[in-house]
């Protein structure tokens, strides 16, 4: 099968613009009339549903940012009734507070579900495939997004989560797993796994497709991959606010199709608001057209992309964007999870012996991400002997684990011993080469 829904997703551009128009003009009138936060934001900006005749208006309507979500915790932002709620994902936020993300029956059938449903597809994912979900499942959304996914197109999914590396190469041999989604980084460190283990991947297991992302990666990575086992790797993409993982590259393997009826892209000067045109870059903005417990309106993801020029070979006529190539923001993605400096201070001072002095710096040891968190203790801590500072450490450890749900080592520096910063501080030394 070449296409999960052919007539949408090879629609022509004017009927789909048709289609988007009436999507957004149900959604604001909706909004308008039922919630105080987007009808609040609306009337901010002077511009009413009346205001909105053709998709293009849609530059009317004011920005959504991830802090309208972390201010309206947990769930202010939800318009629909409660119990019409019935799944939340949580994501870490750029303090302390974590981003909510709620469904609604709707919301996982219609857009997330049939979004991956057709991304799979366009993957060459079908019934046949056995496909390993190695994204962690709970509350991020890679594990349970992917599954319903995979489950829609007939596949058979194994929900393996992460971890347990030489156990996921014994599931994908007596499996006859074909396909596996996990991050980039992640994969790579299964192929060392099972080098180590003696299996070859070509020989002795089926895999032949990945579904990469939820951290950056590059073509190099894409090729390194596949002249070392075969396999070939897709790029996925996806924020928790929009709903989880969702949007693929296809055969093509030459930008992610953004399925046009599920969300309106656009790429913006991060500067001044403006829209760009196709192959200029800037930062990735979207309004999801289908969402209803949390509508998300020209959100401002935070990534740096463009929109590819030209129709993709594939016959999908959605929009594609160009592969991420980095934020705009100070946001580090580690082993798949963001983290923000702000949030890592956050957690740090919730310990009494901690002051706000630190420095992060990140490496990839052996093939996985590091984060080593520097901070300086406070005067008074420094009596406490070895025993203290390592009770100290240990705190500080699990505190930081407990808040961005990813492990950090802490080293406890002396007082004044961290650099000072005139300007805006430098907090993160990223040596990470990809
Ligand atoms: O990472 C959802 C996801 C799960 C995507 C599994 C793909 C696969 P968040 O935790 O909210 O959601 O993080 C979203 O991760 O804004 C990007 O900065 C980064 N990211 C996601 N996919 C890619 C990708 C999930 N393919 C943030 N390439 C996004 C580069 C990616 N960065």
């Amino acid at each position: 099968m070449q296409y999960y829904n052919e007539k949408i997703e090879t629609m022509p551009k004017p009927e789909m613009e048709k289609l988007q128009y009436q999507e957004l003009k149900q959604l604001v009138t909706r909004l308008y009339a039922n919630s105080p936060f987007y009808s609040g934001k609306m009337k901010e900006a002077g511009v009413r549903p009346d205001d909105i005749t053709c998709i293009q208006d849609i530059t009317k309507l004011p920005f959504m940012r991830k802090t309208d979500l972390r201010d309206n915790y947990p769930d202010k932002l939800v318009c629909v009734p409660k119990d019409d709620v019935v799944r939340y994902h949580v994501s870490s936020g750029t303090t302390g507070k974590p981003t909510v993300v709620a469904y609604t029956q709707g919301d996982i059938d219609n857009l997330w579900t049939e979004a991956l449903a057709r991304s799979l597809v366009s993957c060459g994912i079908g019934k046949k495939d056995v496909l390993q979900v190695c994204y962690g499942y709970g509350l991020f959304t890679g594990g349970l997004g992917l599954h319903y996914g995979g489950e829609k197109v007939g596949a058979t999914v194994i929900p393996a989560s992460t971890g347990n590396s030489e156990r996921q190469i014994e599931l994908a041999q007596d499996l006859e797993s074909t396909a596996i989604a996990c991050t980039p980084s992640y994969l790579i460190h299964l192929l060392d796994v099972a080098e180590k283990m003696g299996v070859d991947i070509r020989k002795d297991t089926k895999l032949r497709t990945a579904i990469l992302g939820a951290e950056p990666w590059t073509d190099e990575m894409r090729k390194y991959i596949y002249e070392k086992s075969g396999i070939v790797a897709h790029d996925i993409f996806g924020t928790s606010e929009i709903s989880g993982p969702m949007f693929t590259d296809c055969s093509e393997l030459n930008g992610i199709h953004i399925g046009a009826d599920l969300a309106y892209v656009e790429i913006i000067d991060p500067e001044t608001g403006e829209q760009l045109e196709p192959g200029e870059k800037g930062e990735l903005t979207m309004t999801v057209l289908k969402k209803e417990a949390i509508p998300m309106i020209r959100y401002r993801i935070g990534d740096i992309t463009s929109i590819l020029e030209g129709d993709c070979p594939c016959g999908r006529t959605s929009p594609r964007i160009a592969r991420l190539s980095g934020r705009v923001d100070d946001m580090l993605i580690i082993r798949g999870i963001n983290v923000f400096p702000s949030a890592v201070e956050h957690a740090l001072l919730k310990n009494s012996f901690l002051t706000s002095h630190f420095m992060i710096e990140v490496s990839r040891e052996g093939r996985l991400d590091d984060m080593l968190v520097k901070v300086e203790l406070k005067p008074d801590a420094m009596t406490d002997g070895i025993n203290g500072l390592m009770e100290m450490q240990r705190i500080a450890e699990r505190t930081l684990r407990d808040a961005l749900n990813v492990s950090a080592r802490v080293e406890l520096c002396p007082p004044n011993s961290l650099p000072r910063f005139e300007g805006k501080a430098r907090r993160v030394i990223d040596k990470r080469v990809m």
